[in-house]
């Protein structure tokens, strides 16, 4: 049975596909347009409550959170593409570290930024300014812990490429790429190292050709 992801434009979801290319896990995707509401029609939400994207669907196993999907196949197929864990326990805690650091840290200004500056635009709906110089103002301060953590391991949780790294891919490519705020991450070298580092990796190439971003 192959593996279904749910709205696979978005940069949430990325972080899943990545993943899956990483593990070598056969997927197809479901297409769910954001902008026409179908994430808060009733049939997405009996899969998915919340009303967001990703959501996976796994045999008769549904999952939704997408770094909840991303442990779960990382775990699931340990043996299989990537190993994306770490081996030591220590290993694995600094990488749900970093989980949490880009869940809690990294991505909420980048995402008020991707509200504010690129969807309120298409949606015709006023940007709130403060917000978006309030979100660079933070993400300019967790970039800079980043550089110093860069500046003594090659990747966030060590020495080796995990999902740590993975996660933020999906809205790093927002942050250089889309809302114009490249040179945040080009004016910091050892984080400048690690972004061309890991948005060059097959995997995320893969994922950037076969599903656009919707904006
Ligand atoms: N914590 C969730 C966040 C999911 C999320 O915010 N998804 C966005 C797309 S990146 C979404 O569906 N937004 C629609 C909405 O909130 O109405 C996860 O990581 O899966």
């Amino acid at each position: 049975m192959v593996v279904k992801v749910y709205g696979p434009t978005y940069g949430c979801s990325k972080r899943v596909l990545a993943c899956l290319f990483e593990k070598e896990i056969e997927f197809e995707t479901v297409d769910i347009d954001l902008f026409k509401g179908e994430h808060k029609q009733p049939d997405f939400l009996k899969l998915q409550p919340f009303g967001e994207v990703p959501l996976i669907q796994d045999g008769d196993f549904t999952l939704y959170e997408s770094r909840a999907i991303i442990r779960y196949y990382a775990e699931k197929y340990k043996d299989q593409g990537t190993d994306l864990l770490g081996n030591t326990i220590e290993e694995r805690g600094l990488v749900e570290q970093w989980l949490e650091v880009d869940a809690h840290s990294f991505q909420p200004p980048i995402y008020s930024l991707v509200i504010h500056v690129l969807f309120a635009p298409l949606r015709g709906v006023p940007s709130d300014h403060k917000l978006i110089e309030e979100s660079d103002e933070k993400i300019k301060k967790v970039l800079d812990i980043y550089e110093d953590r860069l500046s003594k391991t090659k990747y966030l949780a060590g020495d080796f490429f995990s999902l740590a790294d993975l996660s933020h891919l999906g809205f790093g490519h927002y942050l250089v790429n889309q809302t114009g705020r490249g040179n945040l991450v080009r004016e910091r070298k050892h984080v400048s190292a690690w972004w061309d580092d890991i948005s060059s990796r097959p995997s995320w190439k893969k994922v950037l050709e076969l599903y656009k971003y919707p904006v």
